[in-house]
């Protein structure tokens, strides 16, 4: 990114700096909403918690998500604010390795946030993006993220929800849609609904998973099926309580606080 902070790499606080900056940067550009601070803010105390580290039942849940992926028939990303300024280049990547559909979904949307994320991803590499045509719509939702591509979203077989509130994802799961949620709270609404939650930054999990797909990606279908069936939903949730309940904290905490 051409903007990036000027934080030496061996400070221990460098990835939260860098992420802060990044979303500080997409609410100038545009891109992000301001309520997207206060998420930030949100998701930062709970990665805090969690030793600001993927713990081991969240790489269980990336890998998951990446076999879910690649047996998908029609996978969707969908972006928000939140997601285009942090991660754009991660995102069209992960993209790529399991061949999936991107579509910019906004719950405070309005056509000039629309138009610059889907440019922005644009920028980052991304050919196409879907959102615009606003021609399907989700059932059952009273909000602006009911709106979708009739051959995106409405279309998909599974979906990747990073960080959102949950009654989208609740309507999702209704049409059969499999759902890959990407939360750092592990008792948020759309983490408790999903077939895979993901507790873990999106800026750890997004190239995870995509370094599990490309890994996998000349596995036998058996190979991919096993790993979602061992994969248990419940099990990531309650470990990811429990990280936070009794506070493994990571090495860059104590140069944190304060
Ligand atoms: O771009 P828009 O208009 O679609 O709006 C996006 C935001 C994020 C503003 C909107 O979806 C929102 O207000 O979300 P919430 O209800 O604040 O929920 C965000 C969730 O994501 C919270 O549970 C946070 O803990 C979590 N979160 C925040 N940052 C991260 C995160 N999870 C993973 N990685 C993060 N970096």
């Amino acid at each position: 990114m051409s903007d990036e902070v000027d934080v030496p790499e061996s400070h221990p606080r460098y990835e939260q700096l860098l992420t802060r900056h990044r979303i500080e940067a997409g609410v100038e550009k545009g891109l992000t909403h301001r309520q997207g601070l206060i998420a930030e803010g949100r998701g930062e105390a709970f990665d805090y918690l969690v030793g600001e580290r993927t713990i081991p039942s969240a790489e269980e849940a990336e890998r998951a998500a990446a076999a879910h992926l690649l047996l998908a028939d029609h996978p969707v990303l969908s972006v928000n604010g939140n997601v285009a300024a942090l991660v754009p280049e991660e995102v069209v990547e992960l993209a790529d390795a399991v061949d999936a559909d991107l579509e910019v979904n906004l719950f405070n949307r309005t056509d000039e946030r629309m138009q610059a994320i889907a440019d922005h991803l644009r920028e980052h590499g991304a050919e196409e993006v879907k959102g615009l045509d606003a021609d399907g719509r989700i059932p059952g939702l009273d909000h602006e993220r009911a709106t979708v591509d009739a051959d995106g979203i409405a279309d998909a077989d599974v979906v990747v929800v990073p960080l959102e509130d949950g009654d989208r994802a609740e309507a999702l799961g209704e049409m059969g849609k499999i759902e890959i949620v990407i939360d750092l709270n592990p008792m948020s609404r759309s983490a408790q609904v999903a077939a895979v939650p993901i507790v873990d930054n999106v800026i750890r999990a997004v190239p995870n998973i995509a370094d599990h797909a490309r890994e996998l990606r000349d596995a036998p279908e058996s190979e991919l099926r096993r790993i979602i069936e061992e994969f248990d939903a419940e099990d990531h949730l309650e470990a990811a309580e429990e990280a936070i309940r009794s506070g493994e904290l990571g090495s860059s905490i104590g140069a944190s606080k304060g």
